[in-house]
């Protein structure tokens, strides 16, 4: 049986007390230093259990929404967080810093922006597929520090070297996905690294690799075919299929299990963020009506871990360059930094 949703222990030290013990925690944790490293934290990466990897890169998107903004937006933002968790604790204990973008992203980022709107679409799949290699390496770096790791994103075909990178040192991982796009597509208007194929990608790349998408709710007709063509390995829970449930009565926690029950061991996370109802994500680039409420998505996740799976890595894509989308990524993200497995 899952353990029980239990919240931490209400005699938990506060965070004032474990403050002078913690080389993590900012002492002042004060929202308005601009100089402290994400969520007001120090940022020193020497010892940290936990690296997110900003990807600020959104040439693979197929409406203009921003997204590249958002990983300095979330930083911002991520200032006024509450570092004590009601359902994980103090977090922030763990050691959590923000790496500095990988110049060799920069540099592609403005190879992208002096393409013509009429630019080649090869070009841009090249540039896509270049962005990915530099990912996969940074983080195979990190984890080769025993670090954990975050991608924030960007769109999601950034997410393509993420999950390269940890398959590697995670042999065993099934993937799962929260989005409101299946993401299965094999090209979108030509270009084969869109964000809106990037789980083809990653299929065709992996042939052994579980896929659990979750939260689903606009597909085109050839990426089911080609799920029912995938189906002992690619298993879909509709956002209209949990609805139903919820509906007909079944409570959110059977839900949950019913699909924690068929997931792997070891598990890596791509969460788009329009997974999310759009309240969540106004301005992410494709919402979508419909979707998990933040409290439904966060119960799920932790759940998963309250099974005994364990989260190695994941990404946080296509939040919308607004901040008052950055702010609840950035809540969104301190809690999947308190699920991840802690790697030291
Ligand atoms: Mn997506």
């Amino acid at each position: 049986m899952l353990d029980e949703y239990i919240p931490v222990a209400e005699n938990e030290k506060c965070v004032h007390d474990t403050a002078l013990q913690n080389p993590y925690h900012p002492l002042y944790n004060d929202s308005s230093d601009e100089n402290s490293g994400i969520f007001g934290l120090s940022t020193h990466i020497n010892n940290v259990s936990t690296v997110i990897v900003p990807a600020p890169w959104d040439a693979a998107c197929s409406q203009g929404t921003g997204t590249r903004q958002a990983p300095e937006l979330i930083l911002e933002q991520s200032r006024f967080v509450e570092l004590h968790d009601l359902v994980l604790g103090n977090i922030y204990e763990r050691g959590i810093v923000l790496a500095d973008t990988n110049s060799e992203i920069t540099v592609l980022t403005e190879e992208a922006a002096t393409l013509e709107n009429d630019a080649s679409t090869a070009k841009v799949d090249q540039l896509c597929q270049r962005v990915n290699s530099v990912i996969e390496k940074e983080i195979v770096s990190h984890l080769s520090l025993n670090r954990s790791v975050g991608l924030l994103g960007g769109d999601h075909s950034i997410s393509y070297g993420s999950v390269m990178a940890h398959k590697k040192v995670f042999p065993a991982m099934g993937l799962l996905q929260i989005d409101a796009h299946a993401d299965l597509r094999p090209s979108l208007d030509g270009l084969t690294w869109s964000h809106a194929s990037v789980l083809h990608r990653i299929m065709e790349t992996i042939p052994t690799l579980l896929l659990t998408q979750v939260g689903i709710r606009a597909v085109c007709s050839i990426e089911q075919a080609y799920k029912s063509a995938n189906n002992y390995r690619i298993n879909q829970h509709t956002d209209y299929e949990i609805q139903r449930k919820l509906a007909q009565g079944v409570t959110w926690q059977a839900i949950c299990d019913s699909v924690i029950n068929h997931l792997p061991a070891e598990l890596y996370l791509t969460l788009d963020i329009d997974g999310l109802e759009p309240s969540c994500c106004p301005n992410t680039g494709t919402p979508v009506p419909g979707g998990l409420s933040y409290n439904q998505l966060t119960y799920f996740l932790h759940r998963i871990v309250s099974s005994g799976r364990i989260i190695r890595g994941f990404d946080l894509v296509e939040v919308g360059g607004n901040p008052k989308d950055a702010l609840i990524a950035a809540h969104l993200l301190y809690f999947l930094c308190g699920l991840v497995e802690r790697r030291n």
